[in-house]
């Protein structure tokens, strides 16, 4: 689908903007050409108004026209197109935010036959259709909604900003020029002044193409775990301390905590902050033998998860002699990243364990007590260097970061590119050479919108929530 073929339904759409639940404030949102005349009658204004400006908040109440009552008392605010979210008519309903005043609301406007409930994501995708946004800007307001720590958001609202598109433009376009070129050379033979001279084609593709592609794959790299955060999952025998190393990372008491063994059953996770990345933490019966039912089928999801994992603490206990117990756990996860938390370095070290780092050279070690918090501060440091493989202190953050969709595209476009730089290098056709141009330049379209299928579109969407 092409930028100029985009298709629009000329429908108004209707939703509530804000989360269900109790809140000082819940927004409904209509967007579309009837948004004005099917909200206007439902609102009496406090003062006689004249005319509703646009972008101007009104006070006053929505009323049921039909029984004459009073649902709620709003600020109701008009944006004309194309100023707006949509770059249609947009209505906002500014309610209290509470389930059943804005499904009175929603209810009513919905009353209008012109009016229909919205679809997850429909505003944003209206934006997209509409030209006011690119996709990778749509896709960054999903970012925001679901980012869960500030760097998270800060690359978000970077891409939002056109961070990302302003990057892609500027490989495009000399890629294009190229292109023009090369079909020029094509198409005209004889005419020798349009034909860049191999030489300095070559340079324009390494230089503008090739390398920005390859930098911003390593952005992906460098960034990308910001945006989709991490899994790590706690592993070691009954009564190492695991549950409460869960607590001490989620700075609260998530997971029970008792001198019993087995008293962790279940799969508990939980989502923490760790130098930026988010980080869930999964929390485990362990992977011992046992009579229990419950903790049999515990420890069998234990071993489902240490496949998702992208990293294990596996925790021993240091007070305590290093049993079989240990080193068959080991066995399960050596193949993993790992880090050897050596736990409740508060009590006297048994002497057995003293040696128990030099056993497992392969994975870097940190001494921790859970209870009391010491070492914390290095084990995420620790967890932070193991998961990005960076090695200063300091994290780096790329502020433009690619997310899975682009790098696929930039893969592919970058494949192309060097293929066509190799052939410009052997002197190959100039039609084979186009092909692969044009290959990179519509691939490249893919990752703004600009070319993009109707499943593209419905998949990145989709992942909305109602009324965005
Ligand atoms: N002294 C000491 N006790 C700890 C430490 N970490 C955990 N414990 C205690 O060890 C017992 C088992 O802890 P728990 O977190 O439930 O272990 P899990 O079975 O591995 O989840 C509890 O009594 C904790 O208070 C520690 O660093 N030092
Ligand atoms: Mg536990």
């Amino acid at each position: 689908m092409k930028g100029a073929e985009r298709k629009m339904d000329n429908t108004t759409i209707a939703a509530i903007a804000t989360p269900i639940g109790p809140g000082g404030i819940g927004i409904v949102k209509i967007s579309g050409p009837d948004a004005i005349a099917s909200s206007l009658p439902l609102f009496r204004p406090f003062r006689s108004v004249r005319e509703f400006k646009s972008h101007h908040l009104y006070y006053g109440h929505i009323v049921d026209p039909e029984e004459g009552v009073i649902l709620d008392e709003v600020l109701f605010v008009i944006m004309k197109k194309p100023h707006s979210y949509t770059c249609e008519d947009v209505v906002e309903i500014h309610a209290h935010g509470s389930a059943s005043a804005l499904n009175a609301i929603l209810e009513l406007v919905l009353r209008s036959n012109r009016v229909r409930l919205a679809e997850p994501g429909e505003f944003t995708k209206r934006a997209f259709l509409n030209g006011r946004i690119d996709l990778t800007q749509a896709e960054a307001v999903i970012d925001i909604i679901e980012s869960q720590t500030k760097q998270g958001l800060l690359m978000a609202a970077q891409q939002l900003k056109g961070g990302l598109s302003h990057a892609v433009q500027k490989i495009i376009r000399p890629l294009k020029d190229l292109l023009i070129n090369v079909e020029a050379a094509i198409d005209f033979p004889e005419d020798v002044e349009i034909v860049l001279p191999p030489g300095k084609a070559e340079e324009i593709l390494r230089e503008q193409i090739i390398c920005p592609l390859k930098r911003l794959l390593e952005q992906y790299d460098e960034g990308h775990v910001y945006r989709e955060g991490a899994t790590t999952v706690i592993l070691g025998r009954p009564n190492v301390g695991k549950s409460s190393l869960m607590n001490r990372l989620l700075k609260k008491e998530r997971s029970i905590v008792t001198g019993i063994p087995g008293t962790t059953r279940d799969i508990i996770e939980d989502i923490a902050n760790i130098r930026g990345i988010p980080l869930k933490i999964v929390d485990t019966a362990g992977l011992h033998k046992t009579e229990d039912e419950v903790e049999t089928i515990g420890i069998r999801l234990a071993k489902e998860t240490i496949s998702q994992a992208d990293l294990i603490l596996f925790m021993i206990d240091i007070s305590t002699p290093l049993v079989e117990e240990d080193l068959d756990i080991y066995r399960e996860i050596r193949h993993k990243k790992g880090i050897l938390v050596l736990n409740k370095i508060d009590l006297p070290a048994h002497p057995s364990s003293c040696q128990v780092a030099n056993l497992f050279p392969e994975i870097p070690h940190v001494r921790v007590s859970a209870l009391y918090g010491d070492g914390i501060e290095e084990l995420k440091d620790a967890i932070f260097k193991t998961i990005t493989g960076q090695t200063d202190d300091e994290p780096r953050l790329p502020s433009i970061v690619p997310n899975l969709r682009h790098r696929m595209v930039i893969k592919k476009a970058l494949s192309s590119a060097c293929r066509a730089s190799k052939n410009l290098k052997e002197g190959m056709f100039l039609e084979l050479i186009a092909i692969d141009l044009r290959e990179a330049v519509d691939g490249l379209g893919e990752i703004l919108g600009a070319t993009t299928t109707r499943d593209l579109l419905d998949e990145i969407f989709s992942r909305f929530c109602i009324g965005k």
